[in-house]
């Protein structure tokens, strides 16, 4: 039982945290060793430089063919070499964080791990961070142990820049999540859903009325709704930054990372403010992510809206983040918004609108028809003890 994960500093299933901070805070970068643990003889490790094309390529491919699956294998998620750049390559990122391994003889890449930087805010404190994604190792060698080489190697990597603590988040449970969300789903192309199996048919409906319950107005109603343009970011960063302030544990930006996030990618990030009179009241984002849909005669993608980060100022009127007026307004606020930017990522062809059980999502999950998922999502900290984070959570699951 977690044979691996019981050697490493992350916390115990049953253990009761009284003080939050550093599990082991003792190492310095130069009591860590120059050099990586040795691979069987027929692999060999390697920095995957994302610069270069073909490498990009590498990864592409490894990611599209063996990466993270649904219980049944239907579906894969269909990473773009855009959302790689994207999420593998903002401000501060370091080639060695990009750990691969290859085969000697064909040169072919067989595993990959990646660290991202990343300052979190744990309640109060501040912790300088990585965040560790797209962990994969090739179909035909798994279960042989890899994955415990792989964690050692990046957690390596990093400590040598003199950073101890990750953010990572998994499908599996592993010792001990810091939090646990859950995947909710609102169909935007129901027929569609259907066909592929992504969702089913309730006894007592038809698919007719399915369509209807589904069926999304034709215009935004938020008046002021346009997309976000570099001349707002000052203003948009503050209210994020305001709002983000009632979580208990969120990645805090810089300038230049909010404008690498949110601004850089069109195609893979989405992100909208309302401004009225001169003023910006809201932001909402949304990130697209497709699944290939594995062996359908008819689909081969399944076009997926990811909701990101967003912002409001309908309660910052009121100090407490739980009063029943301010809550109210929240709730309306976000009612129309999250409904328009459904309507947005419809626009955008997309076939289902997904988002997690976390932060202030509940004020309108029920009420926009968003449906529980089968996946959940665990957040971890690596290093780093906490208490439950009760729905205080960053919102984005994939990077
Ligand atoms: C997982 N997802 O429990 P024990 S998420 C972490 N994250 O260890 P083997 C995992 N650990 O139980 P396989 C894990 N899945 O003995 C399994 N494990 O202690 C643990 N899938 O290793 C597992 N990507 O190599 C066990 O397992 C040990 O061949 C077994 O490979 C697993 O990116 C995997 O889902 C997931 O490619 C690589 O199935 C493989 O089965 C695969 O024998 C499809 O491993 C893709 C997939 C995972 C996506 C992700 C976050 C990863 C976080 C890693 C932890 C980072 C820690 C912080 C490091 C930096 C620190 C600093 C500073």
């Amino acid at each position: 039982e977690y044979k691996f994960w019981k050697t490493q500093p992350v916390a115990r299933f049953d253990e009761q945290v009284d003080d939050e901070g550093p599990i082991n805070s003792s190492q310095r970068p130069e009591d860590i060793p120059d050099e990586p643990l040795p691979l069987l003889s027929e692999f060999e490790w390697c920095t995957v430089d994302l610069t270069n094309s073909q490498q990009l390529e590498d990864v592409f491919v490894l990611l599209n063919e063996n990466y993270v699956e649904d219980q049944d294998a239907t579906f894969r998620f269909n990473y773009s070499r855009e959302f790689f750049n994207w999420s593998l390559k903002g401000p501060g990122w370091r080639k060695d964080w990009h750990v691969g391994v290859r085969t000697k003889q064909s040169g072919r890449l067989v595993a990959f791990i990646s660290a991202v930087p990343a300052t979190l805010r744990v309640r109060k404190k501040l912790v300088k961070s990585v965040e560790i994604n797209f962990l994969c190792i090739h179909k035909k060698l798994r279960a042989k142990r890899l994955t415990p080489i792989l964690i050692k190697e990046v957690t390596r990597r990093v400590n040598k820049q003199d950073i101890w603590q990750a953010l990572y988040t998994a499908g599996v449970v592993l010792p001990s999540p810091a939090a646990t969300c859950r995947y909710a789903h609102r169909p935007l192309n129901w027929s569609k859903l259907y066909e592929v199996g992504f969702t089913g048919l309730p006894a007592n409906a038809t698919k007719t009325q399915m369509i209807a319950k589904y069926t999304l107005p034709k215009e935004t109603d938020t008046p002021g709704l346009r997309s976000l343009e570099e001349k707002d970011v000052d203003e948009v960063y503050d209210l994020l930054e305001k709002y983000q302030s009632r979580f208990d544990l969120v990645q805090v930006f810089t300038k230049e990372e909010f404008k690498h996030i949110f601004l850089s990618s069109k195609n893979v990030v989405y992100s909208y403010v309302v401004e009225n009179g001169g003023k910006i009241t809201d932001f909402v984002s949304f990130y697209s992510l497709p699944f290939t849909v594995l062996n359908n005669p008819h689909y081969k993608e399944l076009g997926i809206g990811y909701l990101f980060y967003y912002a409001s100022d309908a309660d910052f009127q009121y100090p407490d983040r739980f009063h029943p007026e301010g809550s109210l307004k929240l709730r309306k606020r976000l009612n129309r918004l999250i409904a328009d930017v459904c309507i947005k990522a419809r626009d955008l062809k997309m076939d289902v609108f997904n988002a997690m059980s976390c932060q202030d999502n509940s004020l309108f999950l029920d009420d926009l028809k968003f449906g529980p998922g089968d996946g959940f999502l665990n957040f971890y900290l690596f290093n780093y003890k906490v208490r439950p984070i009760a729905g205080g959570l960053k919102q984005d699951n994939t990077f």
